[in-house]
């Protein structure tokens, strides 16, 4: 039957249906819990839950998003910002919106052209677009209401993220910061698509009002935090707000989150040495007017890429003098402690490691980390972790009110970091002023990508906010798998990278069942009732951060794979279709050339320029495509006209002609050939 209604959704609705029979915004509630009151699948039920139904989303790439579902309609989106309207009974397509994005921008996504969900209000239903547009939808047809672009098209500028909707404003921010781009957050007028306000988390260069939200918190606190030289004058600084953003409706504030510096490397950014704020902070501003109300920073003088982007979820804890009730906000970020902070005020409250770390020694009293020296990398590479994808990155974190324990999918993917003695300040490419090929063996045989592999860990964390403990860890072997999904069954729900998603007994970790995906499950899973009929929803596919710059972490089983929804049911008995194993010839497409300087110098070219898609070593996942067995290896012109010329620009892989000259690409020919052939099996 047809809804009577499409989305008629206000911030009441959302604050009462939401994380029960409905899921209408991107972390479940606005807390972003995470958490459903539905109990019909339960330990006790688990084992009769099988596929309803699967939707296949047509991509190759990323797929990140949790899906929305709200008056029997589910809203979900792929990768390039596309967005699908199904029946969320039966998985039956709706309609599909493609805001048609020149692929060209995809070169600006430092992580795959990824889009983690919409957010519905009053009818329409809202998506960040990769290119940086805003846009409205009918959430009954899927036409276009309004469109409006949010960014200065002429920079690096990105959207990933879900936006978020309270009191008929839409909240969004952008990525960027690994490029260079200064951050902001920004809400718009749900109905008309205005702007309402706008608050930059770095300050202008000339440190001077920009006549917005921000202005007075620049005054008041964070203009001295920045000297006045460095290349964040020219770069923007960073502090991009690309993921985490939560309205508070019992402070009526936003709460969200932000990324690291631009570029990463502080003595490049601001060789004056300042904390740098709001960037690696956790903001809170009115959500009427943007203005600022606290602040609390993760890691001040970021240096590492270390966003507290990460998920933030508020609760009531009993945190408080003998035990009394605080609301609080917590967060895992990539620095690797989890925090639990003041909701109100921002107060510090406790921060503890959740993951392994060699850059800091602890929190002092007011929850700043204790720096350990050689973290602040030079010349020499320091192997560290967390590395630049962190103890913990978008995979959403959830929340159990009854247990008290936040479910934390954690990694370990150190990363050495060293000083990059060629960086230019220069607004294009990936520019983090730390050297990709410090440390990385000119040719590497599989051996070396094997041994990186081995050093990946993943875990699920079941921690303890008020005791600063796990409660209790599953290990996963490997690095890199899903978010988490918490249920009043009693049971979590987190997919793996190796496809497997499986259920865990919300107390104790124990695996009560598990199904194969066919696919990564990497994102956010989610929950909903119709007709008397619970539903477990989760978006499948590839791609994303690690699948491009760390195709190493991959082994041979892992399917390259088309994107889907897969939702299940108690009594469903669906199947997923078998994934596609492309048979890829990997072969060396043409002769050995250069010597051991000129392979050298590809190296370096390589890392810098190439790695982040294409994968360090040469090794890619098969997202995007592996250079080593790429034909046009094979010819100097064929590959110089792809890499300065610009000819697959319409595929998103663009002219580097500003970065290489023709001279340093052929030297990239070389160095992906002798990779080629040393990855060859011996005779
Ligand atoms: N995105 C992913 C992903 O979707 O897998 C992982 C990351 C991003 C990161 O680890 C980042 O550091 C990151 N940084 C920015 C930024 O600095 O602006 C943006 C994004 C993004 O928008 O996806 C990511």
């Amino acid at each position: 039957a047809e809804p009577e209604a499409f989305a008629a959704v206000d911030t009441a609705r959302i604050e009462t249906a939401s994380g029960g029979d409905e899921w209408l915004t991107y972390g479940g509630t606005y807390d972003e819990q995470r958490h459903s009151t539905l109990t019909q699948i339960s330990k006790e039920t688990i084992g009769d839950l099988g596929v309803a139904w699967t939707y296949d989303l047509a991509t190759n790439r990323g797929v990140e998003s949790t899906p929305i579902v709200v008056d029997g309609v589910m809203y979900v989106t792929s990768a390039w910002s596309i967005v699908y309207a199904l029946d969320a009974k039966t998985g039956e397509e709706l309609w599909v919106y493609d805001p048609a994005v020149d692929k060209s921008v995809g070169v600006n996504a430092c992580c795959d052209v990824v889009n983690r969900g919409v957010a519905v209000y009053d009818g329409k239903i809202y998506v960040g677009v990769i290119d940086g547009r805003l846009e409205a939808l009918d959430a009954k047809t899927g036409e276009r209401l309004w469109s409006t672009v949010t960014v200065d098209q002429s920079k690096p500028y990105t959207i990933t993220g879900a936006p978020r909707v309270a009191n008929g404003k839409v909240l969004i921010g952008n990525g960027g910061a690994e490029l260079g781009v200064r951050g902001y957050l920004s809400a718009y007028d749900a109905e008309t698509g205005d702007r309402i306000w706008r608050f930059y988390t770095v300050p202008n260069p000339e440190k001077q009002p920009d006549g917005e939200a921000s202005d007075a918190a620049f005054e008041k606190i964070g203009n001295v935090s920045w000297g006045d030289e460095g290349a964040w004058v020219t770069d923007g600084g960073g502090g991009t707000v690309w993921d985490s953003i939560v309205y508070d409706d019992v402070k009526d504030q936003i709460i969200f989150g932000v990324g690291n510096g631009s570029p990463w490397n502080r003595a490049y950014r601001d060789p004056s040495g300042g904390d740098n704020l709001f960037l690696s902070s956790i903001v809170a501003v009115d959500a009427e007017t943007g203005e600022y109300k606290w602040h609390f920073q993760t890691t001040p003088g970021d240096n590492w890429d270390y966003t507290a982007t990460q998920s933030i979820i508020l609760a009531d804890l009993p945190v408080g003098e003998g035990g009394a009730t605080r609301r609080v906000a917590m967060q895992a970020p990539k620095n690797g402690f989890f925090y639990v902070i003041d909701a109100e005020t921002g107060e510090f409250i406790s921060g503890d490691a959740y993951v392994p770390m060699n850059w800091a020694t602890g929190l002092d009293e007011n929850g700043r980390p204790i720096e350990i020296a050689d973290a602040r990398y030079g010349d020499t590479p320091y192997l560290q972790t967390p590395g630049p994808l962190g103890g913990h990155n978008w995979h959403p974190m959830a929340f159990n009110p009854d247990l008290n324990l936040a479910y934390i999918p954690a990694q370990e993917i150190p990363q050495a970091y060293a000083r990059d003695n060629r960086f230019e300040s220069e607004p294009v490419g990936w520019n983090t002023g730390a050297d990709f090929s410090a440390g990385v063996p000119p040719i590497a045989p599989p051996e070396v990508a094997k041994m990186l592999r081995s050093t990946l860990k993943g875990r699920l964390i079941a921690w303890d906010p008020v005791a600063r403990a796990p409660r209790w860890t599953v290990e996963h072997g490997n690095a890199w798998n899903g978010g988490v999904l918490s249920t009043a069954g009693g049971l979590v729900f987190q997919g793996k990278l190796t496809g497997e998603f499986a259920a865990y007994d919300a107390a104790t970790g124990d695996k009560v069942w598990s199904h194969d995906l066919k696919a990564g499950g990497a994102s956010g899973p989610g929950t909903y009732m119709i007709d008397g009929t619970q539903y477990v929803t989760i978006t499948t596919g590839w791609g994303s951060a690690f699948a491009l710059a760390a195709g190493f972490g991959y082994d041979e089983t892992v399917p390259s794979t088309v994107g889907k929804v897969v939702t299940f049911k108690l009594g469903g008995t669906a199947e997923i279709a078998d994934p596609d194993f492309p048979m890829i010839d990997k072969t060396p497409k043409g002769e050995a050339f250069g010597d051991d300087a000129m392979i050298a110098e590809g190296a370096v070219h390589f890392a810098r320029n190439c790695a982040v898609c294409h994968g360090p070593l040469a090794v890619s996942s098969g997202v995007l495509p592996d250079l080593r067995w790429s034909a046009i290896t094979g010819n100097q012109d064929a590959f110089r006209g792809v890499v300065i010329d610009g000819n697959l620009a319409a595929n998103g892989m663009v002219s580097f002609a500003d970065e290489l000259t023709p001279e340093q690409a052929e030297t990239i020919r070389a160095y992906v050939l002798a990779q080629a052939y040393a990855a060859q099996p011996a005779e």
